[in-house]
């Protein structure tokens, strides 16, 4: 529908809209699993491909009508397969309709009630689709300070993942912040998974792939390399690639490789007929053909020259980002970062990163607040805040701009120091008079208003 018409048909639905996209504009988005779809993604999105039924896959479905949808689903494999740059015999599967979905279809093809996981440790960085469990008497705070790199969980099971099966989860090292490969290695042998994951949601260092696939191989567990934040980034080659070494590779669309909400998954060509039963009749009814037009198009931009430049410039801005943050004095876990993330142990400072999240938005930096290694704190107000480049970059911001970045960030921070660990009603009381906050956000938008959005 035209904007014109749903403007006169659903006014309220529409003032939303159009505020959503002057924040989008005016504000730095630097949530790191967030992009910016293009037009053309986000028109294909809107299609009339909304209004289709498709269970099955293409030749094979369940309803009639299905000529153009089977051509589209086929478009969309072969080019997800030329932009992974798959091994003739790889598969793939792009009818999840999120990575949660994607990897419970995963467990569900190739795993059976009560298999041990071996997957990353929530609060350093892992999912909660690999499983995640409390032990009873946190109350719903994080496991304090433990020294084990090993996890257990506990009886409060919170993902489903972990009602289903036994979950074991790796820690990184606690004085390096990083994986500590001999020491997975161990934990694997004790515990000999069925399934080893890597993968998460704000570990800032490149997964050894490599070596993950041989402690596998040597305990005789399936590997699966969730891939869904640096996606864009192996298809550009701006991080390597698990696809060859892990046995299944699962991600989202809509992060680094900036297309529709989504996600996909890719195999061995011996898990294919497995993998697509697991995800349909196995988990979902019909896919969202609507998302797969959007993919569809999403990945030809990938093959375009400009996503080889736009990926590594995404490294690059974050890699910025975090030099400006060590030499301002902020404690940047494991030093600094190979992808398109940067975390920040806000405990240096004294203080957790809920309140300081909020600060920032105010001042025009949309990022979020987040678990960091060793975490102390609880999942609604842990340590840290993390922040990312991929939409920065999809503006066409650079270096220059990322140290301009770190400047606001650090002036905002210093303003609401004082308050920082005050409850966060408190601290929005407190902090409602430094309008310096508000000068800051005049700052962010006059640069915003040179890098715009196309809408
Ligand atoms: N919610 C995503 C993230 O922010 O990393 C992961 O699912």
């Amino acid at each position: 529908m035209q904007s014109a018409k749903l403007q006169q048909q659903d006014p309220d639905v529409f003032g939303l809209i159009e505020s959503e996209e002057q924040k989008q504009q005016n504000k730095l988005s630097m949530i790191p699993s967030e992009n910016f779809a293009s037009p053309a993604v986000r028109a294909a999105l809107g299609s009339v491909f909304v209004n289709k039924y498709a269970e099955g896959y293409a030749g094979k479905r369940y309803y009639e009508g299905n000529q153009f949808t089977d051509k589209l689903e086929l478009l969309c494999i072969e080019r997800m397969k030329q932009v992974f740059n798959l091994p003739a015999d790889w598969h793939v599967n792009v009818q999840p309709l999120a990575g949660a979905n994607a990897n419970l279809a995963v467990y569900n093809s190739l795993l059976k009630p009560g298999d041990t996981i071996l997957s990353m440790y929530l609060p350093d960085g892992g999912h909660l689709s690999h499983g995640w469990s409390f032990p009873e008497k946190e109350e719903g705070g994080l496991e304090a300070g433990a020294d084990d790199q090993v996890y257990l969980g506990g009886s409060r099971k919170v993902s489903i993942v972990s009602k289903i099966f036994n979950v074991v989860q790796y820690k990184v090292d606690p004085k390096t912040e990083l994986f500590d490969y001999a020491e997975i290695r161990k934990i694997a042998q004790q515990y000999k998974p069925q399934m080893i994951i890597s993968g998460g949601t704000s570990y800032p260092r490149e997964i050894n792939y490599v070596e993950l696939a041989s402690i596998a191989k040597e305990v005789g567990a399936l590997y699966m390399s969730d891939v869904a934040h640096e996606a864009g980034l192996i298809a550009a080659g701006a991080n390597k690639s698990p696809v060859g070494l892990a046995d299944v590779v699962t991600f989202t669309t809509h992060k680094t490789l900036r297309g529709p909400r989504g996600a996909a998954i890719m195999c061995r060509g011996d898990l294919a007929e497995k993998i697509d039963f697991g995800v349909f009749p196995g988990l979902q009814g019909g896919p969202f053909e609507h998302t797969i037009a959007a993919l569809t198009v999403c990945l030809k931009e990938a093959m375009e020259p400009g996503f080889k430049v736009y990926a590594h410039q995404v490294v690059k801005n974050a890699q910025r980002l975090a030099l400006g943050f060590v030499k301002k004095g902020y404690k940047v876990v494991s030093g600094g970062t190979d992808k398109h993330l940067v975390l920040l142990d806000m405990r240096k400072q004294g203080f957790s990163g809920r309140n300081p999240a909020k600060a920032l938005d105010r001042a025009g930096i949309i990022l979020n607040r987040n678990s960091v290694p060793h975490e102390t704190g609880s999942p609604m107000n842990p340590s840290g805040i993390r922040m990312g480049s991929p939409v920065l970059t999809t503006r066409g911001m650079k270096e220059p701009e990322m140290d301009m970045i770190v400047e606001w960030f650090d002036r905002v921070i210093k303003l609401v120091a004082p308050f920082a660990n005050l409850k966060t009603a408190e601290f929005m009381e407190a902090t409602k008079g430094i309008t310096e906050l508000d000068d800051i956000a005049a700052e962010v938008k006059a640069l915003c208003a040179k890098f715009p959005l196309e809408f």
